[in-house]
């Protein structure tokens, strides 16, 4: 397995669109081990391909307290939501920045597993909340889009500076 690059806002590949899976091979099942792996050494509870670069449409999932319990999602799709609630997110690719956000309280979701199986299912509390936040990053969009420019401006300032800090050598890239 391996650790994967962890894409930081405002970095324009963020803003892709996953495509659809059509092959589940051992390639795909390796990016998902990847992927889980990645996303437990950052700390995080979630983690979609669009995040480290890959255009498959797929997000690993894991909001137990003992991180053992991993979810990977294939072709994720919600197909209800109900109710509304505000709740403060954070982004492994938006690292230190936390913002509330609106979103559906309970979700009924399809999605396949590794093999293709079709799979459905209903979810609320954390994991509702971080399964619309992953299938955001699949549609190209990030938590801190619904906030002011001015704020957006500042916190892409913010990594700009910190990017910068850590790659002193790193040649300007088109953001
Ligand atoms: O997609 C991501 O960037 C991962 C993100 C998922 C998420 C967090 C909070 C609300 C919705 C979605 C994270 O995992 S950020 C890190 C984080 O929240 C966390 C880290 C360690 C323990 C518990 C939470
Ligand atoms: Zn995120």
């Amino acid at each position: 397995m391996a650790i994967l690059n962890i894409l930081h806002f405002p970095d324009p590949r963020l803003r892709n669109k996953a495509q659809v899976v059509k092959t589940f091979d051992a390639d795909l099942r390796k990016l998902a081990a990847d992927m889980l792996e990645t996303m437990y050494q950052a700390p995080g509870i979630g983690l979609a391909s669009i995040q480290v670069n890959d255009p498959r449409r797929l997000v690993v999932i894991d909001v137990s307290e003992n991180h053992d319990d991993p979810l990977c999602l294939v072709n994720p799709v919600i197909l209800e939501k109900h109710g509304e609630h505000k709740m403060d997110e954070g982004c492994l690719s938006v690292p230190g920045v936390f913002e509330p956000v609106v979103r559906a309280t309970d979700i009924k979701v399809r999605a396949q597993n590794l093999d293709g199986e079709a799979i459905e299912f209903e979810a609320d509390d954390l994991l509702a909340v971080c399964i619309q936040h992953e299938l955001d990053h699949l549609e190209g969009k990030l938590f801190i889009d619904n906030l002011s420019n001015l704020k957006r401006q500042r916190i892409r300032k913010k990594l700009e500076k910190e990017s910068r800090q850590e790659h002193p050598d790193a040649v300007g890239q088109a953001l």
